[in-house]
């Protein structure tokens, strides 16, 4: 997983604050580019492959990360081999529709940039007709807004972990099924049922998402199910802090469940206990999700790799 650090620093916005030549937030530009792929994916721990549509070949699309004020050049190619247009949507933009989000045929691309004005935690997706198939077939990601001043709006999180889950529905389902919530097989944690939850799945690879104890663990938990909303709750733990679509302006204190309605996102902080070795089953506690594979396990213990849940990191593959 690597994380977009291409920043170049196009244009310096220096304040003159109250007559005083204090530099004050230097925003850059950064190059995101994306290619749409419509590839084969392995889609569970056993190793099983589905037809996707992606972003770069990977569900989810990868994370993009930039500060508040920042500009986003963004460029989606949809190469002559693809049978179907594409398109990107990103929450975190404020522009025209019908112009920046337009559908991308087959051999062309599209570059359009936008300022990220607002912090927060934001999905992106293809929309492209039928969106619902886009989406369910695995064209979704997160970008993620941080605040210019982040250390005084946020309690510093000694981890951070980007959480998007999905429903996967039988490969050839019609657009009408889909719309019908019809036969969907399994709850994706990053692409994969149980992905991080050996207990659940034996075939799981044994990555689970690690901490040390008394640690605060910020989750970013994006809902791009079709139709199902998320209650996230994090077992034999409670959330310390909720800072609904991820922005510091907003903060829930001591939430046992969080509700994420479709194409949200929240970050989420958890402390454990200090000085014992503890473990909490991040779920959606909607029984037809957890057991189709939307239970992660957090570990806290003292031998958490000092690299797990940092930089390059977040979303582990
Ligand atoms: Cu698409």
């Amino acid at each position: 997983m690597k994380l977009l650090k291409t920043g170049v620093l196009s244009f310096a916005a220096v304040a003159m604050i109250a007559g005083a030549a204090i530099p004050a937030a230097v925003a850059k530009t950064v190059k995101v580019t994306m290619t749409a792929m419509e590839t084969e994916v392995v889609i569970n721990n056993s190793g099983d492959k589905y037809p996707a549509w992606t972003f770069d070949g990977a569900i989810p699309g990868k994370v993009v990360r930039v500060t508040e004020g920042d500009t986003v050049d963004f460029t989606l190619i949809n190469p002559k081999t693809n049978k179907n247009s594409h398109s990107m949507d990103f929450h975190a933009a404020e522009v025209h529709v019908l112009e920046e989000f337009a559908p991308v045929k087959p051999g062309s691309s599209k570059h359009f940039t936008f300022e990220a004005k607002r912090a927060g935690i934001y999905m992106y997706h293809c929309g492209a007709s039928a969106m619902v198939e886009h989406i369910a077939r695995g064209m979704y990601g997160v970008i993620l807004v941080d605040p210019k001043k982040y250390t005084k709006v946020f309690p510093k999180p000694d981890r951070e972990y980007v959480l998007i889950q999905s429903q996967l529905f039988p490969a050839g389902s019609t657009v009408a099924e889909l719309l019908e919530n019809k036969g969907w097989t399994n709850a994706l944690i990053n692409g994969k049922p149980f992905n991080y939850d050996p207990v659940h799945d034996p075939k799981a690879s044994g990555t689970m998402l690690q901490s040390k104890p008394g640690e605060r663990v910020r989750i970013y938990y994006v809902n791009a199910n079709i139709n199902m909303p998320i209650a996230a709750h994090p077992i034999a733990g409670i959330w310390d802090r909720v800072y609904p679509n991820g922005s510091p302006k907003n903060v829930l204190y001591d939430m046992q469940t969080y509700g994420l309605p479709v194409a949200s996102a929240s970050a989420m902080d958890i402390v454990s206990p200090v000085g014992k070795t503890t473990a909490n089953a991040i779920v959606d506690h909607t029984m037809s999700a957890a057991l189709r594979g939307a239970i992660t396990v957090l570990i806290n213990s003292p031998d958490a790799p000092d690299t797990a849940g940092k930089g390059d990191n977040i979303l582990p593959r």
